[in-house]
């Protein structure tokens, strides 16, 4: 058998699994296409992912510029808006993680190449704005390597950018730009997410010690504009992202239907002697073949009393009859994070002590998404407090009285809930106490992760 007729057998007998709800339809183009000659997937190089009028998969173009035009027609006239794209980061030496997008570029560009950056003019034209777009661009001996970047005349056409330029012009331009500006909105990229005055300790004290380095400073690019004029970025955008469109909505529910039927196919996967890396792996694999782009953290898979350190991740411990088994876990579908924590028996069958505690809890989960109603006027500290009252009343049905503080510092010392969407933990900006509006995605944990 010669090795195309070979390799066409094994075409024909791709099945996709009935369990792979969206899971990536094999097109007849995909036998033909060549190398894709844009920097990620396109209508024209993956139609079994983007779909016509879409920029990323789910998303319109038009979603995008929607975007663009609701940050700056809230800000003051003599506004810039200056965003970059994330860095590729390395294991060691030359050796890259797999490259994941800023959160806020982005939200606001669509764009999936490093190397990026985007500058938004407010102008009194009817678009509101002037949009330049820095990047790559075409650059051989980069793409034998790296693969395809999107050319400018595609940038464009596709992103809607006014100006496409190469990324060298950007320190240059951002200071004109920036020297003619009232208000330059941006943001330190490598503080994205991150609540204020965190960091990470040794890096964090090294970075305080030493000046900068601009070439590798992804920072540095601050230094063109005058600190006077300088204005946080992210609590803007962590505002409109904060309230998810309809197709945002939709992706997150695709997002979180493919977790939640890898969480099922893992729990009947489960059994004594396997460990919790099998478990890991087993979700790992459901959640790519349905399309899962990445882990949207490091998944805990906890088994006995590991479950009781809440960011275990080791998951090297082997699962014993008897036991029950934590597994925190989620994929990122589409630019999109999904959370699902749930406890399960090893063996398949709780104990009745395992089974009356499973209860208590999931009571108190469900009462707690009952509360999540517009209507209802929680905030999320609201929200938490009642979950401590309900949980209090759960566990003492039980017989587990939790006098004075012992539940909020033992069994239950973490928050609630977070906002959920390109991030986990999202929107870090949003008021804990202000009421939750229509449109915002939260998680509901009560006594188990954050
Ligand atoms: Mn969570």
């Amino acid at each position: 058998m010669s090795l195309r007729s070979c390799s066409l057998r094994l075409v024909q007998r791709v099945r996709l699994p009935r369990h792979c709800a969206y899971a990536t339809q094999v097109h007849p183009h995909h036998l033909v296409t060549k190398p894709s000659a844009f920097g990620q997937p396109t209508l024209k190089s993956h139609p079994h992912l983007v779909k016509p009028g879409e920029l990323t998969p789910g998303i319109p173009a038009s979603e995008y510029e929607r975007r663009r035009r609701q940050l700056v027609e809230g800000l003051p006239h003599g506004s810039l808006v200056v965003c970059v794209a994330g860095q590729v980061k390395y294991m060691s030496a030359a050796i890259f993680y797999k490259f994941r997008q800023a959160s806020d570029f982005w939200y606001l560009t669509g764009f999936e190449e490093p190397d990026s950056a985007l500058i938004l003019e407010k102008t009194g034209t009817p678009r509101g704005f002037r949009m330049l777009l820095y990047s790559t661009g075409k650059d051989p001996s980069k793409e034998k390597w790296d693969g395809a970047f999107t050319r400018f005349q595609d940038v464009l056409g596709l992103f809607g950018a006014d100006e496409a330029r190469p990324l060298e012009s950007f320190a240059d331009d951002l200071r004109a730009f920036a020297a003619r500006a009232e208000h330059v909105y941006a943001d330190v990229p490598a503080h994205h997410g991150r609540r204020a005055g965190s960091g990470r300790g040794l890096l964090r004290y090294l970075s305080r010690q030493q000046p900068r380095a601009a070439r590798s400073d992804p920072d540095a690019y601050l230094d063109a504009i005058a600190a006077s004029k300088r204005r946080p970025l992210a609590p803007l955008v962590g505002a409109l992202r904060s309230v998810k469109s309809t197709h945002e909505q939709e992706v997150m529910k695709a997002s979180a239907d493919i977790s939640a039927r890898a969480h099922a196919k893992t729990m009947r996967f489960a059994q004594p002697g396997l460990s919790e890396a099998d478990l890991q792996a087993h979700f790992e694999y459901m959640c790519t073949r349905s399309g899962v782009q990445r882990p949207a953290y490091v998944p805990v898979v906890a088994s006995g009393e590991n479950a009781l350190v809440i960011h275990y991740t080791r998951n090297d411990h082997l699962l014993r009859d008897g036991e029950l088994v934590l597994l925190d876990a989620g994929g990122e579908y589409n630019g999109y994070a999904s959370d699902i924590t749930r406890t399960f028996p090893v063996n398949g069958t709780f104990t009745p002590p395992q089974r009356e505690l499973y209860a208590a809890l999931l009571a108190t989960q469900k009462a707690l998404v009952k509360e999540c109603a517009v209507a209802r006027g929680h905030s999320l500290d609201s929200l938490h407090r009642r979950s401590v009252s309900l949980l209090r009343a759960e566990l003492g049905k039980i017989g587990l009285p939790c006098e004075g503080t012992v539940l909020e510092r033992v069994l239950y010392p973490h928050y609630l809930t977070h906002p959920i969407g390109i991030d986990l933990h999202e929107s870090g900006t949003v008021e804990r106490g202000a009421p939750l509006k229509e449109g915002m995605v939260i998680t509901i944990e009560p006594g188990k992760h954050e």
